[in-house]
């Protein structure tokens, strides 16, 4: 730590040597942290933290303090990279008790994200000021921890135990204006955050000071707390995390703060060593690893601004709200007038949606439906910088649609595809610019979902690609780089899972009890339920499409056909795999029938299957198809499709993805799993070169 005889820099520089330093100015000194990029509590910030506060408390002349951040945060929490490693003196807990128990009013000066660990700070001061823009959280359970420097003990004692509940297990974070609602604020600062805090710290001095952890908490009615657990075990969906601090914030009414926090640090030390916790780790850090890729270093994006969508139906509808939402100048064509008014209804639905979940407030719903223009025809978008389709998903349409986009575009603007399955090459090739032509595949609805697949053929430019990447980033996507293959990476492992899961009623599981095993593998929903909010009828036509050149030795379940043909698609008629009553979804004798005749017809005695042979049946699908995509450099890194699986398909984020759950699981027991399919299931089921590999050198996806 360093001490400085100096007025403290507003929001300094950040390019200190020591990651907290003292400013001793007059009665309130300024302790500031450090340590870009957002301040992580370090060993070393957790040491120069308890000098610094312990200098305060000895120094006759200091007579309060502020504790302030440079750079772009305050604290965002614990440094990650440090939890593989054994804990280091001082502990953050020890710290965070200092300043509590400073006999000088603490004050923190908060401004943007106040996460984790440097909202615990937060909570032991004796006084909190937040930056307008600034937000605070306990997003511990979304690393699969719990907080462990006071959070779950001190928040229940300042915003009492329901709302504290609520934070801690959901790991969600709450704005400056709700925070001071909360009583997790004292003050909104208006202009100087600083300032304003040595205000509160000067007020604060000769008075009796309120020290968070001495304040009792309320105490929850034992029939509402066991509601309120049950109600966060159910939405967990098999994450341990949120239950364990639900359950340790109740405690805090119970026991006093020194009890609290020592089961709270064992619970937190515990779970720092748990398959969960570096499964969620895995997938912070894999979803920033997405966005660095290989050979893309040094290359500039093309700059974007202006963007047209093509197509005005769900998908381009979805995409021009995510485009509207993230500030660009967005046109939307059509073929037609009537076209348009459908596809402006949709936009419009969309946010009228929002404004009525209080998402949105009017005034923003207006801006955003403003900042969307319509045109009909192509020949309106010669200004625009990135153009993307979402027309309907037919090969020729797009090459023809391709073509004519290249007679109107100038050199320069990338031209983008949103098909699901086709060849994005196929489609370049349309034009004479293949260069500029990239796969930008969105997931439904398009404005929600955080999954982006680039997709790169062999001809793409580099910077095209690098312009997907920042516009992704402008969007607050996670993109995944890939090239093109049937589905790409998503959609194909996905066929291998629905095909299994085909395979697994035609043998003796009903629908609903597919569905129930994989929900319990933590899915939110399981594949049938799935097919019948999506529609079975796209699908439908596609394999149709396909019929024609599906290998005839393929196992081939023809339920979905056979409901579609009754006229069943879903939740939109009223019934596909399911029934629906009320938005309910009932299991239907007609289904099973169906079912159990095409059991009858393949000549199968129907048997009773576990839940865990759904699941390693399944599991064993995704990775052996992940693993070809590895195998076919589809993507590069095992990372990738753990992203895109845990982003746009429901993979539990718990479980870190497939890949890298299979290396936890044991490659081994997948390849057999897989090789005793291959053997009743015939083409479609070669195990994937790389994982008979692996699994035979002991060698591990992320070794
Ligand atoms: C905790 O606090 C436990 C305590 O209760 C108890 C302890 C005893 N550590 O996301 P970005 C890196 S648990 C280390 O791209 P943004 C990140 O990897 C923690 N590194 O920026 C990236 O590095 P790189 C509770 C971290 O502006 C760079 O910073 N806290 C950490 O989009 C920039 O990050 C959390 O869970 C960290 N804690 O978002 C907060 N945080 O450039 C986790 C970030 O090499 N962090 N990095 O890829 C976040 O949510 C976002 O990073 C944040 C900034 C909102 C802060």
């Amino acid at each position: 730590m360093t001490t400085i005889s100096a007025p403290s820099p507003a929001q300094a520089d950040g390019t200190a040597s020591e990651p907290v330093r003292l400013f001793r100015t007059g009665p309130v000194a300024v302790i500031e942290i450090d340590n870009p990029p957002v301040n992580a509590t370090s060993q070393a910030v957790r040491a120069g933290l308890l000098e610094a506060i312990r200098e305060v408390d000895l120094d006759p002349e200091i007579e309060a303090a502020v504790i302030a951040c440079a750079g772009r945060t305050f604290v965002a929490g614990a440094d990650i990279r440090e939890f593989g490693q054994p804990p280091r003196e001082p502990h953050l807990p020890d710290v965070i008790n200092a300043i509590e128990d400073c006999s000088k009013p603490v004050v923190a000066a908060l401004h943007g994200t106040a996460l984790g660990g440097g909202c615990e700070i937060a909570l032991a001061c004796h006084g909190r000021v937040v930056d307008a823009k600034a937000s605070f959280g306990l997003p511990e359970v979304k690393l699969g921890l719990v907080p462990g420097a006071g959070g779950t003990q001190r928040l229940p004692r300042l915003i009492g135990t329901e709302a504290a509940i609520d934070l801690v297990s959901s790991g969600r974070n709450v704005k400056a204006a709700e925070a001071l609602h909360l009583g997790l604020a004292d003050r909104i600062s208006t202009g100087d955050l600083r300032a304003d805090a040595m205000d509160l710290a000067r007020e604060l001095i000769g008075k009796p000071l309120r020290r968070t952890g001495g304040v009792p908490a309320t105490r929850m009615g034992a029939e509402a707390a066991a509601a309120k657990l049950g109600e966060i075990r159910r939405k967990a969906r098999g994450a341990e995390a949120p239950v364990r601090a639900a359950e340790l914030a109740l405690l805090a009414a119970d026991v006093p703060l020194n009890e609290g926090m020592a089961r709270e640090r064992e619970t937190f030390l515990e779970l720092r060593s748990s398959e969960q916790s570096a499964a969620l780790r895995h997938a912070f850090f894999a979803e920033r690893e997405v966005t660095r890729v290989p050979g893309l270093d040094n290359v500039e994006p093309r700059p974007v601004q202006k963007v047209g969508v093509i197509g005005a139906g769900t998908m381009g509808s979805g995409i021009a709200v995510a485009f509207a939402d993230a500030g660009f100048d967005i046109k939307v064509v059509e073929t037609s007038e009537e076209a348009l008014a459908a596809g402006r209804a949709r936009v419009a639905d969309i946010y009228d949606k929002q404004v009525a979940s209080g998402r949105l407030t009017d005034a923003t719903r207006n801006e955003r439906l403003a900042s969307i223009s319509y045109d009909v025809g192509l020949a309106t978008l010669s200004d625009r910088d990135l153009v993307i389709e979402a027309v309907f998903e037919d090969m020729e349409v797009k090459r023809t649609l391709f073509r004519d986009l290249d007679g109107i575009l100038p050199p320069g603007t990338v031209l983008a595809t949103n098909t699901s399955y086709l060849d994005v090459g196929a489609i370049a090739d349309a034009t004479t610019r293949p260069a500029d032509v990239v796969g930008l595949h969105f997931f439904s609805p398009a404005n929600i979902m955080k999954l982006l697949e680039i997709v790169k053929t062999d001809t793409t430019a580099p910077d095209v690609v690098a312009t997907g990447l920042a516009v992704a980033k402008r969007l607050r996507k996670v993109p995944v780089v890939c090239r093109v293959c049937d589905g790409f990476v998503g959609n194909r492992i996905l066929s291998r899972y629905r095909q299994q899961a085909e395979y697994l009623i035609e043998e003796g599981a009903l629908p609903h009890e597919v569905d129930a095993a994989m929900e319990a593998f933590g899915f939110p929903m399981g594949p049938f339920a799935v097919s019948d909010l999506a529609g079975l009828d796209i699908s439908w036509a596609r394999r149709k499409r396909l019929a024609p050149t599906r290998d005839p030795r393929e196992r081939y379940v023809d339920v979905a056909d056979r409901l579609c043909e009754a006229g069943r698609f879903g939740r939109k008629t009223g019934a596909g795999w399911y029934r629906y009553e009320g938005g309910k979804r009932i299991p239907d004798p007609f289904v099973t029938e169906l079912v159990e005749d095409a059991s009858r017809r393949r000549g199968l005695t129907r048997r009773p299957i576990s839940a865990d042979e759904i699941q390693a049946r399944i599991r064993a699908a995704i990775v052996n198809e992940a693993s070809k995509i590895l195998d076919e450099h589809i993507v590069e890194r095992p990372l990738d499709v753990d992203v895109v699986m845990m982003h746009g398909y429901g993979y539990p984020a718990w479980r870190g993805g497939p890949l890298f759950e299979a290396d936890r699981v044991g490659l081994q027991a997948i390849l057999d799993k897989v090789t005793e399919r291959a053997a009743q299931d015939g083409p479609g089921w070669e195990p994937a070169a790389g994982l008979v590999s692996r699994a035979s050198s002991g060698a591990r996806f992320y070794s």
